[in-house]
């Protein structure tokens, strides 16, 4: 509907009251409020932004306790749009102190002419779409309603305190400060008794400030939290250099990083490191005084994987009770209950020393929780603790809070977003919400917002954000929405996303679990800024996927749909080969490709130490074979698991899948024998089978004497080698042992066809292709053998076959033959289990500290060999997540990891 009649048909609603009609409503006057403004401006969409405050400055604004300072180096938290700007402003600290960040968005508001096109003392008491008109409304605490075509939060994560859910607080006659709403003129606290409830970032900032003030302080502790000098002071010369060097360079590195600060991904994985090279990162990194560069450069694993991120933790925990001088204090200051990391760290000055000064008091409440505050102070199960000041640092209804809490927001149909949310935030992309047109958030839940440099996030999110505006302006469109699919895909997305991180694992405001009753789930996107980045430019690029388009005078746009599908660890593997442009494997030649591949496997993780690594030879019909052996750690004997490679019966050999046996021998607590069978095109169709058959026989035989289980083995393999382990079972079953007691197939080939589904909708795009198949067939098998039950085991007679698990991937050329193979088992009557792991592409589960969401296929895996070799089950907490056939919401996440 045009701006006239719109006009015309409010003034008869609000019988005749004022209404401010705009192209575009910004709520928030902080980072991404003012960016906002500017940018639709240029645009020439006319703005109004609707501030609660009297000034600018948003969360920093409101923020002003003492101590207040950023904690990403104040170089990288800065707006970067405009490079005039960038040199018009010099920070004078590595981080800014609040007051010093504020005069910042000060200039930056005189500098674009902002505050004219913005409302302050104005808060939004209601905002209701309006379908007929195509508008949102909004009712305001302050002057006129608005009108506007687009409704845009820019709200900020952490606006909202959470109240202190502490009984009588209004009972206290002393005063009361909240950190995240710390009055404008000076508080006084010298001479007085101080409580301080509440160690997050803002206590911990606070604290050491607060103590040097007080007569005496009291820390009412409830959850300890890491906490990691800053090492305040000039921006360090090395990082400016580095930004001064190549600044255009700089920023960009940092748009395409996993934390919006350019430092590249760690490579060393904890275990190839020694505890004197750990040690001595960590003191590099201890002395850095940087968030980001703890939290990502000391190895590889230590945000991914729980024994990576131990070895850490332990490591920050020696520092303080290194700092800490009393024992019981320095054992209460110490987190236990979560990984580092997975709770928001904080960066300090003089934190944990303040504890040793004679006026400051820490009371542990995990041993004498609060039971009131009363007129006089503060009282636990234990003591009574009389103080002047209380400070409540009790944090944030962090990332839905300020959106949801603050008004209530109506969509289309009536639709509440309370209601919509009432078990979690859903959102499209953290930018969108399906039912609520025309309504975009800026670094919403479901995006990397909080786990990420914000400056970055936010103009990511304003650019992205108002070329699409720009962009539907153009072709004619006048409202957008998500569709429900796509919702519900980024929802399956963001689970996925939480499966690669440790953040599933701690209660935090991340989760929710901060406030009571509030649903639980990670609700960043902890897939990465970089990888953030490509998705948003993938739905954009890819005709505004999962979105829909209308306007007056052009068809309705829709292309629906869900924009990741793979795994994102896959995903990103994935994009990496594109980019590389490898010419296909096969126009190597054998030799060739076989090179490759030993040069590709020098590149990836190391496997993980195991108890012991054999190298040896087994008789084979034709002479000797090699095998790697992996003992296991624990005293033996062990069950034993013959192993094929995978290779297409072409390349490999029995170090190729060395981090996958290594990775199974220590899920398991098994000994895995990797067989070097024969290869094609020198020793073609039946030597692989035949040699596999072989090796089988003499290992089941010589069990004891390699230290294992005498007895039935099992068998394993992955693509041919798992081919080659099903024609075993069959061989062994037909020609009189040996004893095989189950069968773990990854990714089977199973037979020779080529018109399953599988083969048409993977056979591109996924590395594993359908000439790269062919070419393996065709030094393999000719096409007479290739009926033969000993390459294509699918043709073959199944009675009385060992059990089974056949793992499957859904983007793997080869799946449907693997399902179909599970499915004949199960008709021969062969107990077996099938999983097709979602998301997952051939080379998901054998990529192993790569594609970290291949752990829980892989647990399947070593609990069905446990099963196999009749051992219990030894699941272990930290590899819950979700399993490779199922999908989980991040809520259902965070409870099982509870
Ligand atoms: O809040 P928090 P914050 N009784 O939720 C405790 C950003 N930030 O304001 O952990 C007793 O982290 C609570 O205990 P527990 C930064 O992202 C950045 O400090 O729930 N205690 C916790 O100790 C940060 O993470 C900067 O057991 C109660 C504390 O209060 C986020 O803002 C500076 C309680 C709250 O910690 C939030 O930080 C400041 C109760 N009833 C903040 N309720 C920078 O440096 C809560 N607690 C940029």
């Amino acid at each position: 509907m045009p701006d006239a009649m719109v006009a015309a048909s409010l003034s008869e609603a609000t019988s005749g009251g004022t209404t401010q009609q705009v192209d575009v409503a910004v709520v928030g006057a902080g980072f991404a409020g003012l960016y906002l403004l500017h940018r639709l401006r240029k645009a020439g969409l006319t703005t109004v932004v609707l501030e609660e405050a009297d000034d600018v400055g948003g969360t920093w604004y409101w923020n002003r306790y003492p101590g207040a300072r950023c904690d990403i180096q104040t170089i990288d938290y800065s707006y970067t749009f405009d490079p005039e700007l960038e040199s018009a402003w010099k920070w004078s600290e590595k981080y800014a102190t609040q007051p010093e960040i504020l005069r910042y968005f000060g200039f930056v508001a005189d500098r674009y002419d902002l505050r004219r096109d913005i409302r302050f003392r104005t808060r939004i008491t209601a905002a209701t779409w309006d379908q007929a008109l195509e508008r949102w409304l909004l009712t305001t605490s302050e002057g006129a309603t608005v009108a506007c075509r687009y409704y845009i939060m820019a709200t900020g994560c952490l606006s909202t305190p959470k109240p202190p859910e502490i009984d009588g607080v209004k009972d206290f006659k002393g005063e009361v400060y909240f950190t995240g709403r710390w009055p404008h003129e000076e508080v006084k606290l010298a001479a007085k008794r101080v409580a301080v409830i509440g160690t997050g970032s803002s206590g911990i900032q606070s604290i050491p400030l607060i103590a040097e003030q007080a007569e005496h302080l009291t820390v009412f502790q409830r959850t300890p939290n890491f906490a990691l000098p800053a090492h305040n002071g000039p921006a360090p010369a090395d990082r400016v250099a580095l930004l001064e060097g190549d600044r255009a360079g700089y920023r960009e590195q940092a748009r395409w990083s996993l934390a919006g600060v350019p430092w590249p991904q760690q490579t060393a994985v904890s275990w190839q490191l020694s505890d004197a090279e750990r040690r001595e990162r960590l003191d590099e990194a201890w002395a850095k005084g940087d968030l980001v560069y703890i939290l990502t450069q000391l190895w590889a694993d230590q945000a991914v994987d729980v024994d990576g991120n131990t070895l850490l933790a332990d490591l920050i925990r020696e520092k303080i009770r290194e700092i800490v001088k009393d024992p019981e204090t320095a054992a209460a200051l110490t987190p236990h209950d979560h990984p580092f990391g997975a709770k928001r760290p904080c960066l300090d000055t003089r934190y944990y020393a303040t504890y040793n000064r004679p006026n400051v008091t820490l009371v542990n409440l995990r041993q004498e929780p609060i039971k009131s505050i009363t007129a006089s102070g503060i009282k636990t199960d234990e003591r009574t603790f009389d103080v002047d000041v209380i400070v409540f640092a009790t944090g944030f209804d962090a990332m839905t809070g300020a959106i949801m809490a603050v008004h209530p927001i109506t969509g289309r149909g009536g639709k509440s977003l309370s209601d919509v949310w009432a078990n979690g935030p859903q959102t499209y992309l953290g930018l969108t919400v399906a039912g609520f047109p025309n309504l975009f958030m800026i670094t919403g839940p479901g995006s990397p917002s909080v786990l990420s440099n914000m400056a970055v996030s936010i103009e990511q999110h304003v650019d992205w954000v108002v070329d699409r505006l720009i962009a539907m302006r153009e072709a004619g469109f006048t409202a957008i929405e998500a569709t429900e699919t796509a919702q519900a895909g980024w929802a399956r997305h963001m689970a996925d996303c939480a499966t690669l991180t440790l953040h599933r694992l701690a209660n935090t405001w991340y989760t929710g679990a901060n406030v009571p009753g509030k649903a639980q789930g990670v609700m960043p996107y902890t897939g990465g800024v970089g990888p953030y980045r490509s998705i948003c430019n993938e739905v954009a690029s890819g005709g505004m996927l999962g979105f829909r388009l209308t306007g007056p005078n052009v068809a309705e746009q829709c292309n629906d749909g869900e924009i990741v599908r793979l795994q994102p660890d896959v995903r990103l593997v994935l994009n990496m080969l594109a980019e590389m442009k490898l010419p296909p494997l096969e126009s190597f030649g054998a030799q060739g490709a076989r090179d490759f591949l030993a040069e590709f496997n020098a590149a990836r993780p190391a496997g993980r130490p195991v108890g012991e690594v054999v190298d040896g030879t087994l008789p084979g019909t034709d002479g000797p074979l090699p095998y790697r052996l992996y003992r296991p750690a624990t005293p033996g004997p062990h069950p034993i698991v013959v192993y094929f490679h995978g290779g297409g019966w072409v390349l490999g050999d029995q170090e190729s899948d060395d981090p996958f046996c290594r990775d199974m021998c220590r899920r398991t607590g098994m000994i895995f024998v990797s067989v070097g069978y024969r290869h094609a095109p020198d020793h073609r169709f039946p030597t692989a089978a035949e040699d596999g058959y072989a090796a089988t026989r003499w290992i089941a035989e010589h069990a004891a004497d390699l230290g294992g289980k005498p007895g039935p083995v099992m068998v394993a393999g992955w693509s041919a080698g798992a081919n080659i382990a099903a024609v075993t079972c069959q061989l062994a079953r037909d020609r009189g042992g040996p004893q095989i007691s189950g069968q773990l197939l990854v990714c089977p080939v199973t037979d020779c066809t080529f018109d399953r589904p599988s083969y048409n909708d993977n056979a591109t795009g996924y590395f594993l292709t359908r000439s790269l198949m062919y070419w393996f067939w065709d030094l393999y098998c000719s096409p007479a053998d290739r009926t033969d039950p000993r390459v294509s085991p699918l043709r073959g007679k199944l009675e009385g076959l060992p059990q089974a698990l056949v793992v499957t991937c859904e983007f793997d050329p080869l799946r449907d033959e693997g399902v179909a193979y599970a499915e004949a088992l199960a008709a021969a009557g062969v107990p077996v289990e099938q999983v097709n792991a979602r998301g997952h592409f051939h080379f998901s589960f054998t990529m192993v500290d790569v594609v970290i969401t291949g752990v829980s296929g892989r647990v399947q895996m070593a609990e069905a060999l446990r099963r196999f070799a009749g051992l219990p089950s030894e699941r272990r907490q930290a590899d819950e997540g979700v399993r490779p056939g199922q999908t989980a919401s991040p809520h259902e996440i965070a409870s099982a990891a509870e």
